[in-house]
């Protein structure tokens, strides 16, 4: 079997990549040997990025780069292989949310998050294509959700764009498999990252947010998960062990999709 897991000589791109869920695959990807390159929105973002990749000994590159804004993302990606080489691996990590309830949401606000978190990838994918097709293997990795196969109040854009992130994962498997390109999905349970803070914060007397109290009850591991729970499966949908894994969408959730929740 050889060491399918290594990736020794690839260059790994991840989007949205200065902290948080993209920080960590990174570095897996980077411990398993691949050269990081990342992209965020602000300079002070990558500059932060560089520094804390360097503190783990990682020299990853870093460009600043809007997913949602096609110019930024060829010039982007023609940049990267001129300077560093064709993209074998693409993490399309980038992505927010905003919590509204739809009847009071702007279709603006609406748009935004369709844009960062289905439209970006999509662009991103589209740009880094032609590089994988010309070498004949490709790895594209879509980071979905819980909300790719659940709703819940207030994240109606959310889990619309993550919805059609499943699909156009497994569109992407569908229409490139002949080239040797897998597209796959990672599909993160509830993760202690700035996004979620505000659904973890104490309350006033010390205790538990609700909602915290609620997500500790739905998932099986009884905690929620950290970014390092994600660096195994981001490794292995980067490797050759996963070339025959395509249009799969991974999810690393503790067991919440499994489990109906524990009785109050
Ligand atoms: P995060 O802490 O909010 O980090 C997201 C990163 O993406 C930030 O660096 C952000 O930059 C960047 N970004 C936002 N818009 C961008 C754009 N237009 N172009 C380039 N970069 C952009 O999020 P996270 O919790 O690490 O989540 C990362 C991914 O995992 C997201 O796709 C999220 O939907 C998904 N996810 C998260 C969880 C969870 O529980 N945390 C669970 C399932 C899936 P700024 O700091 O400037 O915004
Ligand atoms: C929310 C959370 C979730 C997580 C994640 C779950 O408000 O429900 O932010 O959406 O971010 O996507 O998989």
């Amino acid at each position: 079997m050889g060491n399918n897991f290594s990736l020794e000589g690839k260059i790994a791109l991840i989007t949205g990549a200065s902290y948080g869920i993209g920080f960590a695959m990174a570095t897996a990807l980077s411990r398993a040997g691949a050269t990081i390159v990342f992209n965020d929105i602000k300079q002070e973002l990558v500059d932060s990025g560089i520094a804390a990749y360097k503190e783990l000994g990682i020299t990853a590159t870093g460009y600043v780069c809007d997913v949602t804004n096609e110019d930024q993302v060829k010039d982007l990606i023609a940049r990267i292989e001129k300077e560093i080489g064709i993209i074998d691996i693409l993490v399309n990590n980038a992505g927010i949310i905003k919590r509204i309830p739809m009847h009071e949401m702007s279709a603006e606000e609406y748009r935004q998050v369709i844009d960062i978190d289905l439209v970006g990838p999509f662009i991103m994918s589209k740009a880094v294509l032609p590089g994988m097709i010309k070498k004949k293997a490709g790895k594209i990795i879509n980071i979905c959700s819980m909300m790719s196969e659940l709703g819940r109040e207030t994240v109606s854009a959310y889990a619309s764009a993550k919805g059609g992130l499943k699909m156009l994962t497994r569109n992407i498997a569908s229409e490139y498999g002949q080239y040797n390109i897998q597209c796959n999905g990672i599909g993160p349970g509830y993760i202690a990252t700035p996004q979620t803070a505000p659904l973890r914060e104490r309350q006033a007397d010390g205790s538990r947010h609700p909602f915290d109290s609620f997500i500790i009850a739905k998932t099986p591991a009884a905690r929620w998960g950290t970014p390092e729970d994600l660096m195994g499966p981001a490794v292995f949908l980067a490797s050759n062990a996963s070339d025959f894994v395509n249009g799969h969408i991974l999810y690393v959730d503790g067991g919440i999709l499994a489990y109906i929740g524990k009785q109050p």
